[in-house]
């Protein structure tokens, strides 16, 4: 996610890690480079404009300049304003418990409309609540084939009439809504390929008929700027509340998260990062600020970790990462879990202090393969104790495990990198916890 941008950043504060001090010279510097970096990665330029104006007096102010530790300095105001730019707490959305809510979805032919109700659906029937999904685009019959689908694979509810208008369709869900209980109505409606009237009008009406809690316009991160001066015109004729920001996990340069807050207002709630139902994400601002500027988003991670691994392991982990017991053996079933978890890639990204080194390693299954054949070679205490890993026992796992002894030491590299960041964010975290700590770890 983002990579451009975040290698950027990385050049940036290395830069600075140079100089003795914050000066005036090197702030300006610094600055200009940040503002070139942001317009490259197609960042609205009045909230470029605003950012770096921000950063710049609080870079100096007079506590900075006689910091000893520059690029820390720096990157913790960067950190704090990107935040901010991007709207600092993660917004979910709020339930009324005593009625069902509705919300209703916009925006753009293929930006992701029909995909994300889905997802939102079974984002919240994970919580715990009684989704209906209603097929309000009755444009191209294959709209609504494909939310018919999506329902099936899930096993949530679409209603849908082939017959009838969007209006009227919307109108009977709610009732079937109220009839059957639903705690959530989640209206899919049709998009254009350009904003026109018509869609605008049918949107209106929609609205005005469904009365929804959210309207979440829904936009394509891949298309940067595009996607903010659409969602200019839809704020302007729909006043919706959030914004879900979709195929995140493509190479989309950081642009609409970046400015879609500061020029419309509403926030990005969520997140699409990949194509299949589970692919959402909730949008935490501060943890995508730790992600562009390379720190790296345990939080994310093991909240991810969690969906998918039982919680009693997980804790146990945890407990051997505050302790800096984490062994080769954690390693392993790590990976083995990583594995059922989709875009390996964006998972390692997220590990602090291994996202940077690992980012040019092509993660593919076989490597992953290599890795786990090599710790199986090991033996118990090997795994526990890498430290006693000498050359006739590397020669040993190699034999054993069809590898090269650079791989292994590639391995106990990597892993060692691991270990000492761990180490280092329990050092921090002390008392007040892991989520305070990530807010203080920074590369260097
Ligand atoms: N990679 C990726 N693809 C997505 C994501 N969300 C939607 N898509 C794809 O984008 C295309 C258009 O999605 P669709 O939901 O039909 O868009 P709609 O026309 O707005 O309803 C489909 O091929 C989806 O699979 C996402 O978060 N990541
Ligand atoms: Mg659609």
């Amino acid at each position: 996610m983002f990579e451009e941008l975040s290698n950027r950043f990385d050049s940036i504060f290395k830069k600075l890690k140079g100089r003795g001090k914050l000066s005036a010279d090197n702030i300006s510097e610094a600055m200009r480079d940040v503002k070139r970096a942001l317009l490259e990665a197609d960042v609205n330029y009045k909230v470029v404009k605003n950012f770096t104006a921000q950063v710049k007096e609080k870079a100096l102010g007079k506590e900075v300049l006689q910091s000893v530790t520059p690029g820390q300095q720096f990157i913790k105001i960067v950190h704090e304003e990107l935040t901010a730019l991007m709207g600092k707490d993660a917004q979910e959305f709020r339930f009324h418990t005593n009625r069902s809510n509705t919300i209703v979805f916009a925006g753009l032919q293929g930006s992701g409309k029909t995909t994300a109700c889905a997802k939102i659906a079974l984002y919240f029937r994970k919580k715990g609540h009684r989704p209906l999904l209603v097929a309000a685009d009755t444009y191209r019959p294959a709209a609504i084939d494909q939310l018919i689908t999506l329902g099936k694979s899930l096993n949530i509810p679409v209603h849908f009439d082939r017959e009838k208008k969007p209006q009227q369709i919307c109108k009977d869900a709610l009732s079937l809504a109220k009839r059957e209980d639903h705690s959530l109505v989640i209206v899919d409606t049709a998009g254009r390929l350009h904003i026109d009237d018509d869609m605008m009008q049918e949107l209106k009406e929609v609205c005005s008929i469904t009365k929804p809690d959210e309207v979440f316009f829904v936009a394509d991160a891949m298309t940067g700027q595009d996607a903010v001066s659409t969602a200019t015109e839809f704020y302007n004729l729909i006043n919706f509340t959030g914004v879900v920001l979709t195929k995140m996990d493509g190479d989309a340069r950081g642009g609409a998260a970046l400015s879609i807050r500061q020029v419309t207002g509403a926030p990005v709630n969520f997140i699409g990062v990949g194509e299949k139902p589970d692919a959402l994400e909730l949008f935490h601002p501060e943890r995508m600020a730790s992600r562009i500027l390379g720190m790296g988003d345990i939080v994310t991670l093991v909240e991810k970790a969690q969906e998918f691994v039982d919680i009693e392991k997980s804790k146990k982990l945890e407990k051997k990462i505050r302790k800096n017991a984490f062994s080769l053996q954690d390693f392993l079933d790590q990976l083995r879990q990583i594995k059922k978890m989709g875009s390996l890639q964006e998972l390692i990204s997220m590990i602090p202090g291994v996202g940077s080194q690992m980012k040019d390693v092509e993660v593919d299954p076989n490597s992953l393969k290599k890795i786990e054949a090599i710790i199986c070679s090991m033996t118990m205490k090997e795994r526990e104790k890498p430290q006693i890993i000498d050359g006739s026992r590397k020669r040993r796992i190699s034999r054993g495990s069809g590898t090269q002894v650079q791989d292994i030491n590639r391995l106990l590299k990597q892993f060692d990198q691991m270990s000492t960041m761990m180490k280092r964010m329990n050092k921090i975290a002390g008392k007040r916890g892991h989520a305070a700590a990530m807010r203080n770890i920074l590369p260097f």
